[in-house]
């Protein structure tokens, strides 16, 4: 083969993969439909990004710089669009961030050009990754995530390191302004900030962290109030949503993105991890808080809302789904993330599975508010569960 005709055959296989249309899965839960097809893999990745095109300097036209995988990606409705700040990830182990857009939530998922260039905080991060964004009330576009730091406390152990939230703000999604890291008296992930100000204040869900793998006395997803975001700092955190033994979430939970406001109050799409013979598994699952308390929660169906499914489970880290991201449609225009969505919404819910690729599966607002007040809540023993079987059996019967 030529140059030429490698360049033309990769281009042709890569626009394939961009353009394919997607498909829904029929036979589902009733709650949510899962797509066929991945919507973004490291294969979606520009060329540009990873060849050089120069016959001379790279004559066997091999990829110069290689992407492993695109994973947990933050969400939202941008000029019609639904966008995606995608965590990508080099054959490096470096994560960064970039836009990939849509013009139907489904397929057809396309990279901006360059990657998100991230202003550094104070002290340089290692790694950054799982960036949720919030349209707040005050006009701007965050994206909080996670940094990666080695824990130079531990001189000697080459794997010590430290999680701590990362905060930035846009208007355009490419030039991102880089506010201080949230201080904190522990390490943090998957810290997410609410929409609207909170007694005139900021809102964060938190998630308190021994360590940087262990939740460890770190109850669950948290909730703080900051005083001022171009230095926040947690003063005062609650436990809103704790871990339980012998549940989905025993090991560690962790907010998704920020809630979805209905008429039946708010919306919450979490993560919950569990420890078994083969590692950790981590699934979605769900919960509802009080419209005018977004720190009650009002309902929890028990047990998990979505977990992997066929090649979903192999991966870089097996047995994982992950959401950072959801849209829910209908408020294109409206100022923040905290506008009220109608029951008919559609909701496109984001999630990766096994630290490897995206996917989609869709939804509306009436339906997971319906599965979030009407599934049993999990009642916490065999005994508790096998109640609620012969309860919807009775209900049959009548
Ligand atoms: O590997 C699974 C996930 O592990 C972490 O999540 P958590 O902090 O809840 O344990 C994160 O590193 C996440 O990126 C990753 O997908």
């Amino acid at each position: 083969m030529t140059f030429k005709e490698m360049v033309s055959a990769v281009r042709t296989r890569h626009e394939a993969l961009l353009s394919r249309k997607n498909i829904p899965e029929e036979g589902g839960n009733g709650i949510y439909t899962r797509y066929k097809y991945p919507i973004v893999t490291a294969e979606h990745t520009p060329l540009e990004w990873r060849y050089d095109f120069n016959e001379q300097d790279n004559p066997y036209f091999m990829q110069r710089i290689m992407m492993n995988a695109t994973l947990n990606s933050g969400a939202i409705k941008w000029n019609g669009k639904y966008v995606l700040v995608v965590r990508v990830e080099g054959a490096d182990r470096k994560s960064f961030f970039a836009v990939a857009e849509s013009p139907n939530g489904i397929d057809n998922f396309r990279f901006w050009d360059e990657p998100i260039t991230m202003p550094e905080d104070e002290i340089p991060g290692t790694n950054v990754y799982d960036m949720r964004l919030t349209k707040h009330e005050d006009g701007w576009i965050y994206g909080l995530f996670c940094v990666e730091r080695h824990d130079d406390s531990m001189p000697n152990d080459l794997s010590a390191a430290t999680a701590t939230c990362g905060i930035a703000r846009t208007r355009d999604l490419v030039n991102w302004q880089r506010l201080p890291d949230l201080k904190a008296q522990c390490q943090q992930r998957n810290v997410v900030l609410h929409p609207e100000f909170v007694n005139g204040k900021y809102a964060l869900y938190t998630r308190p962290q021994d360590g940087f793998i262990d939740a460890g006395s770190g109850g669950g997803i948290g909730w703080a109030l900051i005083d001022d975001i171009t230095h926040a700092e947690v003063k005062e955190e609650a436990i809103i949503n704790a871990r339980h033994y012998h549940t989905i979430m025993e090991v560690k939970n962790g907010e998704g993105p920020h809630p979805i406001k209905t008429p039946e109050g708010w919306l919450h799409l979490a993560h919950g991890v569990r420890g078994c013979a083969s590692g950790l598994r981590y699934v979605l699952y769900m919960y509802m808080t009080a419209l005018d308390d977004p720190t009650k929660v009002i309902a929890q169906p028990g047990g998990y809302f979505l977990v992997p499914q066929g090649e979903e489970y192999i991966g870089d880290v097996m047995n994982v789904t992950f959401a950072n991201g959801w849209i829910a449609d209908g408020c294109d225009d409206a100022p923040h993330g905290g506008a009220m969505h109608s029951m008919d919404d559609k909701v496109y819910i984001y999630y990766a599975s096994s630290d490897t690729r995206m996917h989609v599966a869709t939804s509306t607002v009436a339906r997971l508010v319906d599965y979030c007040l009407h599934t049993p809540a999990d009642g916490f023993t065999t005994g508790a569960s096998v109640e609620n079987i012969k309860a919807l059996i009775r209900k049959n019967k009548k």
